[in-house]
Formats: C-alpha cells, sequence, structure tokens
C-alpha cells in the first residue's frame, strides 16, 4: 500500500529566485499538509551523499555543485498516497516536457535547475526525510516512518 509520506525539496534555483512562498501555497493547495520543514545550506558532501545514487551519472558533478549552491528548503509532506501524488504535482525531470500547472512547469528554468525534488518510491522518502530531519522530532510533528 502506498504510504502517506513523501519528501520534497525546494531547490537552490526556486529559494534564491523567491518562489518559495508560491511553491509553498501550490503545495498546500494541492492538498499536501506540511508536517516538518526546514531551511538550510547543503554542504558539498551531504549534496553528493544525497544524490550517491546518481554517482555514475555525466550529470552527478553539476548536480552536486548546483544543490550545494545555495539554500534549499526540505519538506516532511503528508497526503494519500504522497509519494506518486507529489510527483504528480511537481511533473516531469524537464520542465519543458512538464505538464501545465505543474510546479516545475510554473518555476523551473532547466533539467538541471528544477526548482524541487521529489521522492520516487516510499523507501527513498524514508530514507531522505531522515536525512533531513531528526528522528526524535518526527514522531510529534506527526511523521510516522515504516521502520
Ligand atoms: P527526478 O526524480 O524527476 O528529480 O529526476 P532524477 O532523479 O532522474 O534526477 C535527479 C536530478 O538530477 C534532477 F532533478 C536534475 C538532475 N538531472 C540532470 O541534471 N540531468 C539529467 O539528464 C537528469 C537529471
Amino acid at each position: 500500500m502506498a504510504g502517506r509520506f513523501t519528501f520534497a525539496m525546494i531547490k537552490p534555483d526556486a529559494v534564491s529566485g523567491g518562489k518559495t512562498g508560491q511553491i509553498l501555497a501550490h503545495t498546500e493547495a494541492a492538498g499536501f499538509t506540511i508536517r516538518a520543514i526546514r531551511q538550510l545550506r547543503l554542504a558539498r558532501v551531504e549534496a553528493e551523499a544525497f544524490y550517491a545514487v546518481h554517482r555514475e551519472r555525466p550529470f552527478y558533478g553539476e548536480l552536486v555543485e548546483f544543490m550545494s549552491s545555495g539554500p534549499v528548503v526540505a519538506l516532511a509532506l503528508e497526503g494519500d498516497a504522497a509519494v506518486g501524488a507529489w510527483r504528480d504535482a511537481i511533473g516531469a525531470t524537464d520542465p519543458a516536457k512538464a505538464a501545465e500547472g505543474t510546479i516545475r512547469k510554473l518555476y523551473a528554468e532547466s533539467m538541471g535547475k528544477n526548482a524541487v525534488h521529489g521522492s520516487d518510491s516510499d523507501e527513498n522518502a524514508a530514507r531522505e526525510i531522515a536525512f533531513f530531519f531528526p528522528e526524535r522530532e518526527l514522531a510529534s510533528l506527526g511523521v510516522t516512518l515504516p521502520a
């Protein structure tokens, strides 16, 4: 059964572009509840670890550079079948291919600078939420992840 939580992130292009408020408003209007939220700047090693799955891809260096270039906003979102619903709300990786009305269509610049992140599975959602938020805070915020 699909879980109720996903991990979302507003990326440096959108934060520095002053889009945080609009993206959060869009997120809530799309039916998600923001359970945890934190603005921070990733160190290079943290960006490398977060995107370790893409280590062998040609765009990895650029991705790590970009993701550590300025503040991001990390979010634990709750909603029905949250992982898939959030991916639907953000649209395709390449904003040029994203559907009308999606967050990437509205706010992203390019395939690399694409405004937002969304987990691609319940397992990765749990891993990514735990990467950004202290476990001791999650239960009190209403986030219950599978062990
Ligand atoms: P998504 O799940 O839509 O975020 O996309 P991926 O996991 O495939 O890619 C992760 C990030 O790598 C994207 F958000 C942007 C970057 N990327 C590129 O810069 N070039 C590519 O060809 C593919 C991904």
